[in-house]
């Protein structure tokens, strides 16, 4: 039990005894001249897990969304993804300011693109068209509710893609809550990809960073970019030291996150003006719309309604849309805040 339940993201977990033990112990060189050991070992630690040839230690999921898509393209091209991705929504444009790339959004019904519509979003050869550069898929995916692909959906995606001599980013800032949700190893997800990023910031509790891997080729071009973006950091094996802590002793307990997800969707969805999808809560992110009177103005209300009473009861909750609300649970959430936070909800809708 925690005195103030923070459901806004899994970025506010707060980094755990060991990992500030392994900061402090850290062996650290400058990581521009490549002799930062401890950096080193996360980012072949990284690799390894992913089943790819290299690493690079970014500073945030953005930096290693934003350094694959400008190492995969060059300017004028397209990226297909989903429309509600992460990298289309939230990345404040980077790829088109700095890649110069024009984005292909693309809908789709769980946040994962199909065989067909890969095939039906690249680019025939012709003068007057911006060539298909690169597709991204993301997983989980975020704003579908931490939704899961398998490792075959990818794979069939990434056919398409590489039929057209097209390569394909995995953004997989949760890459890690898919595997344990769907009980496959991560590499698995990340067969097929030609990059792949994951956050070590997210669920895994890690103060700062993600890992891009891919081929070693590719992570020398990557390498560049990062530099080119202001990413090369010197001294960086102290907080890489607390990403090699989140690989090796985090992973296994996200399981416990999406327990506490699934029982707080169940709460959530028996109250009045709640809809909770459940299918989608597939790890540790519930996203529910709130209804009332079949009226947006009034929804919006209520929207903001149960934002503040749940702060007035410290329970920090954010409202992703007019009438919708997400609660990612993380390490700094337990069962007993879980039970709080749906007593705080019960309270708050009991006059609905
Ligand atoms: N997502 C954050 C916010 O930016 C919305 C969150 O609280 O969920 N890919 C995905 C799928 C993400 O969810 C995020 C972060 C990122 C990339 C970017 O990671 P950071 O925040 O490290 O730049």
């Amino acid at each position: 039990m925690h005195d103030i339940v923070d459901l806004r993201s899994d970025t506010l977990t707060l980094p755990t005894p060991e990992m500030r033990e392994a900061m402090a112990r850290a062996d650290v060189g400058d990581d521009v001249w490549e002799e930062d050991p401890t950096v080193k070992r996360l980012e072949a630690l990284a690799a390894e897990r992913l089943g790819k040839e290299a690493g690079l230690f970014v500073a945030s999921g953005t930096m290693g969304n934003l350094v694959s898509v400008v190492s995969h393209t060059h300017a004028g091209q397209e990226v297909v993804l989903d429309l509600d991705s992460h990298i289309f929504n939230y990345e404040v444009a980077g790829a088109a300011v700095i890649g110069n790339v024009q984005m292909r959004p693309v809908k789709t019904a769980r946040g994962f693109l199909t065989p067909d519509q890969v095939r039906g979003a690249l680019r025939p050869a012709n003068i007057h068209i911006p060539p298909t550069g690169l597709v991204c898929v993301e997983n989980t995916h975020n704003r579908h509710g931490g939704t899961c692909c398998t490792p075959e959906e990818i794979s069939a995606i990434a056919a398409v893609a590489h039929g057209a001599s097209v390569p394909l980013h995995l953004d997989g800032a949760r890459l890690f809550n898919a595997a344990v949700a769907l009980k496959r190893p991560a590499r698995e997800f990340a067969r097929d990809v030609d990059s792949v990023t994951f956050c070590v910031s997210k669920g895994l509790a890690a103060p700062v960073g993600s890992v891009i891997c891919g081929s070693a080729e590719f992570i020398a071009r990557a390498r560049r970019v990062r530099k080119m973006l202001g990413g090369g950091m010197r001294q960086a094996g102290i907080i890489a030291a607390a990403g090699i802590v989140a690989l090796e002793r985090m992973v296994d307990r996200l399981a416990e996150d999406h327990a506490n997800a699934r029982a707080l969707a169940e709460g959530l969805g028996r109250l009045p003006g709640l809809s909770v999808d459940l299918a989608s809560v597939q790890t540790n992110i519930v996203i529910f719309g709130v209804e009332r009177a079949g009226d947006p103005a009034a929804s919006g209300a209520a929207t903001a309604e149960l934002v503040a009473g749940c702060a007035a009861r410290k329970v920090k909750i954010h409202a992703i849309g007019p009438a919708s609300i997400r609660c990612v649970t993380h390490k700094d959430v337990d069962a007993e805040d879980i039970a709080r936070t749906r007593d705080a909800f019960a309270e708050i809708t009991r006059k609905w």
